[in-house]
């Protein structure tokens, strides 16, 4: 089917009715409902889908880099690319998605990508929904032939909450952080629990699975992540909402981005060398 600016996307879902939406442009997971049709995933009213911009919501991928401390633009090209179907995968090592509806896309460079990034890489990325309504994405990321080369990843993952002053997360207490806020200066969250009255943007380094607690909305997601080290978490709040076109002066109180993330120790591949990040969001609902 094709999303709101005529890009191909893939609807997968499952027996109970649960579904995921993932579209061609950027690779990007747009929607995950419940069996319910209740929607997990947190997309901006003022979302631009025209390329090359980003789209704001869904779990844009940030490659080869996140942030915007290096050669290359705000968290890489990957999220403004067209991706294609990817006719033949290599088997997976686990047979991780035996029951699942999946589907699998490819990222390779163009020419233009490899004039400002001069690596030739292969980004397999398998989007799956499980029995459960689980969603899972598993990234292979393989150099080709080219010289060593290094890369930071993130999952940007906009979840949609109800009250984000009724949201805390959990998981991330004891850890350091990087504060985008403070010229990324290392702190050591003090707290027991992380809530929110202002805006937050942080790299939380070496976490394990991370829980989303939505007080209001009386539901749970959990975070779970393989070859992802770090977390970041970022709620714009009312000032920085206001400087950005795509988003709504009030979407704030709705949306909480927790991405599974590889940006303190980017990775090296040496030629034929490849990487396997793994994502799995899970939700309960306690009402
Ligand atoms: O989430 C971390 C962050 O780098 C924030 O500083 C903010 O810029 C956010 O990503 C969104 O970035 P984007 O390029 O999608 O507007």
């Amino acid at each position: 089917s094709k999303d709101r600016n005529g890009i191909d996307q893939i609807v997968l879902s499952n027996p109970r009715g649960a579904s995921a939406r993932v579209s061609f442009y950027g690779g990007q997971v747009l929607s995950w409902t419940t069996d319910q049709g209740e929607e997990l995933l947190f997309t901006s009213s003022k979302a631009i889908f025209k390329p090359p911009n980003p789209v704001r919501g869904g779990i844009p991928i940030c490659f080869p880099q996140f942030g915007n401390r290096g050669a290359l633009e705000q968290h890489g090209f990957a999220r403004k690319k067209i991706w294609l179907i990817d006719e033949n995968p290599p088997p997976l090592p686990h047979n991780d998605s035996n029951g699942k509806a999946y589907v699998d896309l490819i990222l390779r460079p163009s020419e233009e990508d490899l004039k400002i990034w001069p690596h030739s890489f292969e980004f397999r990325l398998r989007v799956s929904l499980s029995a459960d309504g689980n969603l899972t994405l598993l990234s292979r990321i393989r150099n080709i032939n080219s010289k060593p080369f290094s890369f930071s990843i993130a999952y940007h993952t906009y979840f949609a909450i109800s009250d984000i002053s009724e949201v805390r997360v959990e998981g991330l207490e004891t850890l350091d952080y990087l504060d985008n806020l403070c010229q990324r200066e290392r702190f050591t969250e003090q707290g027991d629990t992380l809530t929110f009255e202002s805006e937050v943007d942080r790299v939380y380094l070496s976490s394990s699975d991370v829980a989303v607690f939505d007080h209001e909305r009386k539901r749970t997601f959990l975070i779970r992540k393989e070859g992802l080290p770090d977390v970041v978490v970022w709620n714009p709040w009312e000032k920085k909402s206001k400087s950005m076109v795509d988003f709504g002066d009030e979407e704030y109180k709705q949306m909480l981005c927790i991405d599974g993330a590889e940006i303190e120790k980017p990775i090296t591949l040496k030629p034929g060398e490849e990487w396997t990040g793994r994502l799995e969001l899970s939700t309960v609902s306690s009402s």
